[in-house]
């Protein structure tokens, strides 16, 4: 809460976001119910979302800002969550700094030009900071429409991001990434280093246009051992992250198959640290300790399920959260494009039914 204090003058974080459950949850402090978000809840498992989309490319709608604002607000009005999650890419900033990347339907980030070698690495363009302009307008227009709901402004973390930019797509063991750490340390740290000022300079756009807490997602950073992690990622995550440190806004930070790495996460300077559904929240708050907040993790597959099932392990979610010094909904990863979106606004009710 003490870090609440730097927040800029006329930020909206000053006025009735201060006390919403997801601001006061994320400061570990008492609040009126238990806060929930979705990752991915502005998607494509809205119709709203794919008729706003229609015929238009994902990165062009990210670039919109009245496009981007517009989708950021539908799942707010539709589920009643306690946090909108900014509608963009993490790989907008890499296109804003003009690297050739496209976001293909059905398949994700693709890039024309692989980042492969040192040579690669040391002609990446630097971003501009008037190409944020777009992101910054789009913020304002969602915060100006959210009123006491707070924006979460996100980036990828610079091992996320160096996962697309080395393999030039999705990849699945992001083996070219882990081999550059140690076939050639310095072009590795270079290239962390530029996608962790990209990411930064995308989270502090983000926060001074008014986003209220911010989410770096290192979704692969699983694959990771922790001597690597510790070695070749950590710091650069912390560099992305202190982007925004002297704004005061709480920071999240998640990743998928992270078990060993949560003390790690935390280190890179996280107030609250999300976790995937492959351990239980007690376990997770057992290893981050008692001062850091935890996300998650409802596990995706159980949206599919029978509703009394997945009420059940809901309350189980919830009752481990508990070990925790504060505890916010979320799914252990994004919500799955089939999902039925009634089941994510019954969901809120329940969760907030539940803790009232
Ligand atoms: O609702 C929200 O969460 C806000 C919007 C959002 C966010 C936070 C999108 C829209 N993307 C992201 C972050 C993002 N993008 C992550 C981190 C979160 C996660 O782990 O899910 C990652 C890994 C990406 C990369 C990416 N972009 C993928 C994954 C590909 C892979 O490697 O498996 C995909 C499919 C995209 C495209 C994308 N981003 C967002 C949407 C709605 C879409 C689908 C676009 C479409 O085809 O219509």
């Amino acid at each position: 809460a003490r870090r609440l204090s730097r927040v800029p003058h006329g930020h909206p974080l000053h006025g009735a976001v201060r006390d919403s459950a997801l601001v006061r949850t994320l400061c570990a402090l008492p609040a009126p119910h238990t806060p929930v978000w979705f990752m991915r809840q502005a998607g494509r498992s809205l119709p709203e979302y794919r008729e706003a989309r229609r015929g238009t490319g994902m990165l062009e709608a990210c670039l919109d800002p009245a496009l981007a604002a517009e989708i950021t607000l539908q799942p707010v009005r539709r589920h009643g969550v306690d946090a909108a999650i900014f509608f963009s890419d993490i790989v907008v900033p890499m296109k804003l700094a003009s690297v050739d990347v496209d976001i293909v339907a059905g398949r994700g980030p693709v890039l024309e030009h692989p980042v492969r070698t040192a040579a690669d690495v040391a002609a990446l363009p630097e971003l501009p900071d008037a190409a944020l302009d777009p992101i910054r307008e789009a913020v304002s227009r969602t915060v100006a429409e959210l009123g006491e709901t707070p924006l979460i402004g996100f980036a990828g973390a610079p091992f996320t991001i160096a996962a697309y930019a080395v393999e030039g797509g999705p990849s699945r063991d992001h083996l070219r990434p882990r081999t550059m750490m140690h076939a050639d340390p310095a072009a590795w740290d270079a290239l962390a280093q530029w996608a962790a000022r990209t990411s930064g300079a995308f989270l502090r756009a983000q926060v001074e246009a008014g986003a209220s807490a911010v989410q770096l997602f290192d979704s692969w950073a699983g694959s990771l051992s922790l001597a690597d992690y510790e070695q070749h990622v950590q710091a650069h995550s912390a560099q992305a992250l202190a982007a925004v440190e002297d704004l005061g806004v709480p920071r999240i930070h998640f990743g998928t198959g992270t078990g060993e790495l949560l003390g790690a996460m935390r280190d890179a300077g996280a107030d609250a640290v999300g976790v995937d559904y492959r351990i239980p929240l007690d376990v997770a708050s057992r290893r981050l300790g008692e001062r850091t907040v935890v996300q998650g993790n409802i596990d995706p597959a159980l949206l599919g399920a029978p509703r009394d099932v997945l009420h059940e392990h809901a309350r189980d979610v919830l009752r481990r959260g508990r070990s925790a010094p504060g505890h916010v909904v979320n799914l252990g990863h994004g919500v799955p494009p089939e999902t039925d979106p009634d089941v994510l606004s019954e969901l809120v009710t329940f969760i907030h039914k539940e803790t009232r």
